[in-house]
C-alpha cells in the first residue's frame, strides 16, 4: 500500500468542505489507490459541527481513508500536512468593510501561515480558497519564512471552470474540446478571463464568437457568477468550488492536461508586480507548475491585466502589517 497523504483542511464543517472532504476521500484528488489521513480544522464554535461530518465520513467507510483528526488547534491540524487546503475564512459581517474584511482574514491566515512553517511537511502544496483567497495566500506565505512562497497558491480554477462552460456553451462543443483558458489576475470582480489564446478543437475561439459577447456577456458572466448562484441557490458555490480545488490540487500533483489557471506568486512574468498572488496560465508537471510565457497580450488584455494587478496591489497595502 502507498503510504498515507496528510491532507489538512480548514473550514471543515463548512459548505465546501462538505463535499470537498467526501470527493477526497473517495479517491477523486489524488487518486484512486491514494490513502489518505484527513485533519480537519475548525473554530471552536464549529466543532460539534465538525463531530458531526466526522461521523458521516466514518459511516462512509471509505477504504483510503486511514485516520482523521479533528481539532481547533492549527498546529496539530497542519502537522506533517503534505497537501493544505485553507477554506475556512471570516466571511463578510454587516457594515464590514472590505478593509475590515481583509484585516480580520489576515489575522486569521498570519496564524495559519506560522502552523504550516513550524509543523507541515517541508513540500506542503498550500491552496488558499477562502476569501479574499490571493491575499490571504499571500499573508499566509509571508508568515511562513522556511517555506517556499511558490508552495502558497490561491484558486481561480472555478473561475477557469466556469469560462470553460459558457464558451463551450456558447460554441455548441464541449469543455474537453477548448484549450488555452486562462484567468489573469485575482479571484474577485476584476478578474480577466481570456481567450485570446484559446483553441477549439484546434481553432482560435476569438473567430468562433463575436467580440460583443465576448467583452459584455462573456467576461462580466464570468466575473460575476459567485454573486449569480448566490442569487438563484441562496447560498454561495459550494460543490462547484469543492471541484475547482481538487481539479487544482489533482493537477499540480499528478499534473495538467495542458493550460489551467493558477494563482501564484508573481515572479513578473507579463510585467506583474512581483509578490503579489496572480492568477497566471500554468502548466503542471512532476508536481510543479510553470508559468506559460512568451503569450501576445493587445491593449485590451493589458488594461485588464492591469486593473486586476491594482486590486491586488491595493489588497496587500491594506495588509501591509501583517507581511
Ligand atoms: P462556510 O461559512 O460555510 O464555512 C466556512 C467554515 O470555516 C465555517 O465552518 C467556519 O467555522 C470555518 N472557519 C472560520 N474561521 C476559521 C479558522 N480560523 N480556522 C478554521 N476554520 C475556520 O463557507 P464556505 O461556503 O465553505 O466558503 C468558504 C470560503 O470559500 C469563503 O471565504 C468563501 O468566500 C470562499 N470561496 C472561494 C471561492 C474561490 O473560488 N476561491 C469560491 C467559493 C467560495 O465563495
Amino acid at each position: 500500500m502507498k503510504t498515507p497523504v496528510r491532507v489538512a483542511i480548514t473550514g471543515g464543517a463548512g459548505q465546501i468542505s462538505y463535499s470537498l472532504i467526501f470527493r477526497i476521500a473517495a479517491g477523486d484528488m489524488l487518486g484512486p489507490d491514494q490513502p489518505v489521513i484527513l485533519q480537519l480544522l475548525e473554530i471552536p464554535p464549529a466543532m460539534d459541527a465538525l463531530k458531526g461530518v466526522v461521523m458521516e465520513i466514518n459511516d462512509c467507510a471509505f477504504p483510503l481513508v486511514q485516520d482523521i483528526v479533528a481539532t481547533d488547534d492549527p498546529d496539530v491540524a497542519f502537522a506533517k500536512a503534505d497537501v493544505a487546503l485553507l477554506v475556512g475564512a471570516r466571511p463578510r459581517g454587516k457594515g464590514m468593510e472590505r478593509a475590515d474584511l481583509l484585516q480580520a482574514n489576515a489575522e486569521i491566515f498570519s496564524v495559519q501561515g506560522k502552523a504550516l512553517n513550524d509543523h507541515a511537511s517541508r513540500d506542503v502544496k498550500v491552496l488558499v480558497v477562502g476569501n479574499p483567497a490571493n491575499t490571504n495566500a499571500l499573508i499566509a506565505s509571508a508568515n511562513a519564512p522556511d517555506l517556499d512562497p511558490g508552495q502558497f497558491t490561491a484558486m481561480t480554477r472555478l473561475d477557469h471552470n466556469r469560462a470553460l462552460t459558457q464558451l463551450a456553451q456558447k460554441t455548441g462543443k464541449h469543455v474537453t474540446d477548448i484549450e488555452g483558458m486562462i484567468i489573469w489576475g485575482n479571484h474577485s470582480a476584476t478578474q480577466y478571463p481570456d481567450i485570446a489564446h484559446c483553441k477549439i478543437d484546434g481553432k482560435a475561439a476569438a473567430d468562433l464568437v463575436d467580440q460583443n459577447w465576448y467583452r459584455s456577456d462573456f467576461i462580466p458572466t464570468v466575473q460575476k457568477r459567485g454573486a449569480a448562484i448566490i442569487e438563484a441557490r441562496g447560498a454561495s458555490s459550494a460543490a462547484s468550488a469543492a471541484s475547482a480545488a481538487i481539479d487544482h490540487i489533482h493537477d499540480w500533483v499528478l499534473g495538467s492536461d495542458g493550460i489551467v489557471s493558477m494563482a501564484i506568486p508573481s515572479d513578473g512574468s507579463y510585467g506583474i508586480e512581483p509578490g503579489v498572488i496572480y492568477s497566471y496560465p500554468v502548466v503542471c508537471q512532476n508536481g510543479g507548475y510553470e508559468i506559460v510565457q512568451g503569450l501576445d497580450v493587445d491593449d485590451f488584455s493589458r488594461e485588464k491585466m492591469t486593473a486586476t494587478e491594482t486590486e491586488l496591489r491595493e489588497e496587500r497595502a491594506a495588509v501591509e502589517n501583517l507581511l
